[in-house]
């Protein structure tokens, strides 16, 4: 690691203490003059860092800048520390993920950024992904199994995510079926799941997990046509003084805990408890297929009574016939 890298790695791991400058030099064996100096840098890359006379550097609390250091901090996995990558602004972290997958990168990687000016939605829709507040990562996970239960992996990746939010915030989530996070209505959450495909021979060689959440995003910083539908997890920009690199490295914590266990299955019980559909009357949003006009004008009426163990959501229609959509092609929309 660069001597500001491991100078940051000290910081994030006493945020809020001062630590002289002799001690710093000490623990990483370099001279006070190279401390200063990778200080400098920090805060020119704006990192809130106090000189404090005869005491020594302290990175400010609410501090909440991404960095691999400040992830590392809280992260389980200390070894993982070369397969996260933090970038200033991508067009879409699920792309850029994609692309280092086809480049050789590791499964277990996770690519971040500060903001998205392409985030991705599922069936062509977009991911609105401002700076300051949002949290946008991607992994490459290996296809484990059959990768038609990809809706698996985003089952599991829903609870996950509400798990983590939970451990570091204390807020509970609840998960609309199947790729969308709630706290109470509005949406401070989506994921979308994408296969790399081998063109030749069809095999999937990785499977690209993007996760966004609106973190402390303002409601100003929405545009007009999500008002009402997003929301942020905290409204104080500081987002409680918790950083967004600690939500972030249980989050991969936690996805890649829950990814080793997938097919064990372990995790639908929890779905289920945290799921807002089950038990209601549902609207399904067809929107592949013939009838997409109408399907999407209409709907199809029916209720969510179940989820299977593939993630799939088992639905009661009208005439009592029962059946399951397993298909990235449909959502779903609550009557009111
Ligand atoms: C999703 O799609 O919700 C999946 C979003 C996945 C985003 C992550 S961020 C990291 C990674 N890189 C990417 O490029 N994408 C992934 P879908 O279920 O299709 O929902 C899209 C709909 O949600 C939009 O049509 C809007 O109505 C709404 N929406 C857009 N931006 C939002 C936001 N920031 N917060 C809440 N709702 C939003």
């Amino acid at each position: 690691m660069s001597t500001r890298g491991n100078v940051l790695k000290e910081l994030e791991e006493n945020i809020g203490l001062t630590i002289s400058g002799e001690e710093l030099a000490s623990r990483l064996n370099i001279s006070r003059a190279a401390i200063w100096k990778a200080i400098r840098e920090l805060r020119k890359e704006g990192y809130s860092i106090d000189a404090i006379t005869n005491k020594g550097y302290c990175l400010a609390q609410d501090s909440d800048m991404l960095s691999v250091e400040g992830i590392l901090t809280h992260l389980k996995e200390k070894s993982l520390m070369d397969r996260i990558h933090v970038f200033k602004s991508l067009e879409s972290t699920n792309l850029t993920a994609k692309k280092i997958a086809l480049d050789g990168a590791l499964p277990g990687t996770v690519v971040l950024s500060e903001e998205q000016t392409k985030g991705r939605g599922r069936m062509g829709r977009s991911f609105y992904s401002p700076p300051a507040g949002g949290i946008y990562m991607s992994f490459i996970l290996e296809p484990r199994f059959d990768v038609a239960k990809s809706v698996l992996i985003t089952t599991a990746a829903s609870v996950a995510v509400c798990k983590a939010i939970e451990t570091i915030t204390g807020i509970s989530c609840q998960i609309k079926w199947v790729n969308d996070i709630y706290m109470g209505t509005k949406k401070i959450c989506g994921i979308l799941t994408e296969a790399v495909t081998d063109f030749e021979s069809g095999h999937i060689d990785y499977i690209i997990l993007g996760i966004g959440i609106n973190y402390s995003t303002s409601e100003a910083a929405f545009p007009k046509e999500l008002s009402g539908i997003a929301g942020s997890l905290f409204e104080d920009p500081a987002g409680n003084g918790i950083s967004r690199n600690r939500l972030i490295a249980e989050v991969i914590n936690q996805v890649l805990e829950i990814n080793e266990k997938l097919e064990s299955r372990e995790f639908i019980e929890d779905y289920k408890s945290r799921s807002f559909v089950l038990g209601k009357d549902i609207l399904i949003i067809q929107t592949a297929g013939l009838d997409k006009e109408r399907n999407l004008a209409e709907g199809i009426p029916a209720t969510a009574v179940d989820i299977d163990g593939d993630g799939g959501l088992v639905v009661r229609y009208k005439d009592d016939s029962v059946g399951t959509l397993n298909s990235g092609e449909i959502s779903i929309r609550t009557v009111r």
